[in-house]
């Protein structure tokens, strides 16, 4: 620890009120079939933020959505030191977890929370980020916020959420602006480092016992929506071997693209989430078939690959089977390293505390890995028990939350 900083080595966490903080968001898209269900840009994640600008209001601190519906937390009285920005998302899947991206923000606002108590004077502004949509399940551009304060939003004006409701209008109810999401980037030199602590979202940590998981890298990721047209049909009159059945050929494919991954091992992971067949009857076989295929792999090269074969399974099936296969490669995101330095300060700040620590991988994207283009960047993982994510069941017990919290707080004392 910096030698101005030893009188603050005793330093801890809130826990109780960070839980309590934590639990206030609950009613934020509680789902009444089970877990979360707050999307991204829907009027759940805007009650999230509200929220937390209350709470930030509540203990002195000032709060903006910035022109991307990203909302930033800040002391009242702020440096012009370049910022240590901490923080992840709270958005969700549908019937997600309550941790996912939100014990990230809610940490980060407990650390500056105690760092704005104690008047402790770090060497870079502490500042709290709550990254919009970071998940894409409503409005398909993962990463949305913090794509556009590393300055790589592409074009927006045309994006739509899965009714086809242009953003524009949800992004304007959340504070923001489609014509001016440029001026959410961040300036160059303005931010000294980016740390967001998360669930590990599998289940490495609670096998082997240890508090705190140190990721060195993060997954990268391509998504790729299919349409595979047929031919719409009568399902009792028409004979089997006169079909171009598009649900038929889908499935060949989702098969293909599982096998990549499976027996090919050409990526780490690949899954069909979405498979959608029109017009969606028991008599009619379906003309078309909406589908996505993910890949992932922390190897670029790898993934590359494994798109480009999936891609070429898709024409051999379309040739085969006499459909249409068109694909639109949706996005990209690119696997990182951490930062060693930064990695050193969690060690560093987990031996302090008497922590033990793991390295590890993240199979999971995270907006650390999109803050990487513009900053050195860190992530620390606490234990998801069963390794349960995505999922109502996702749980982290309590007193790993406020450890991870404490490892934040120390982190960023170090930093
Ligand atoms: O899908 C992901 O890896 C992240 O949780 N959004
Ligand atoms: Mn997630
Ligand atoms: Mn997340």
């Amino acid at each position: 620890m910096p030698a101005g900083l030893a009188g603050h080595a005793g330093l801890r966490a809130d826990g109780v009120r960070m839980l309590a903080t934590l639990r206030g968001l609950d009613d934020c898209g509680a789902d009444p079939r089970g877990g979360v269900t707050r999307l991204g840009f829907t009027p759940e994640e805007d009650a999230a933020r509200d929220y937390l600008r209350r709470v930030a209001a509540e203990c002195g601190l000032t709060s903006e959505i910035d022109q991307a519906g990203n909302l930033v937390i800040r002391r009242a009285h702020v440096s012009d030191r370049p910022a240590l920005v901490m923080g992840s998302h709270l958005d969700t899947v549908p019937r997600g977890g309550t941790l996912d991206g939100t014990y990230g923000v809610i940490a980060a606002l407990e650390v500056l929370r105690v760092l704005t108590e104690h008047q402790v004077p770090l060497a870079y502004e502490p500042v709290v980020v709550a990254f919009a949509n970071e998940e894409g399940a409503h409005v398909p551009v993962p990463f949305w916020g913090s794509l556009a304060v590393a300055g790589r939003l592409p074009d927006p004006t045309g994006v739509v959420d899965r009714n086809g409701v242009p953003l524009s209008e949800a992004l304007a109810r959340a504070g923001g602006s489609i014509d001016a999401v440029d001026r959410a980037a961040w300036a160059p030199g303005s931010v000294a480092a980016y740390l967001e602590i998360h669930i590990e979202q599998g289940p490495v940590l609670e096998a082997a016992g240890v508090p705190i998981g140190v990721v060195d890298a993060i997954v990268g990721r391509t998504i790729v929506e299919f349409e595979v047209t047929g031919r719409q049909m009568h399902a009792g009159t028409t004979p089997m071997n006169q079909r171009w059945d598009a649900l038929v050929v889908a499935a060949r494919l989702v098969l293909a693209i599982e096998a990549v991954a499976k027996d090919d091992k050409l990526c780490a992971a690949g899954t069909v989430g979405i498979l959608d067949a029109l017009p969606g009857q028991t008599n009619v076989i379906p003309g078309l078939v909406r589908m996505s295929a993910e890949i992932r792999d922390g190897d670029m090269d790898r993934l590359r690959k494994a798109e480009a074969a999936i891609l070429a399974e898709a024409q051999r099936l379309a040739g085969v089977h006499g459909v249409g296969i068109e694909s639109r490669v949706t996005m990209r995101s690119e696997a990182v390293s951490t930062a060693e330095p930064l990695r050193e300060a969690i060690r560093r700040a987990a031996g302090h505390l008497g922590l033990a620590y793991l390295p590890m991988y993240s199979g999971a994207g995270h907006d650390a890995q999109i803050v990487a283009a513009v900053a050195p960047i860190a992530v620390i993982f606490v234990p998801s028990v069963g390794g349960v994510s995505h999922a109502p069941e996702e749980y982290t017990a309590p007193e790993d939350l406020v450890t991870g919290a404490n490892v934040l707080l120390h982190t960023a004392l170090r930093v």
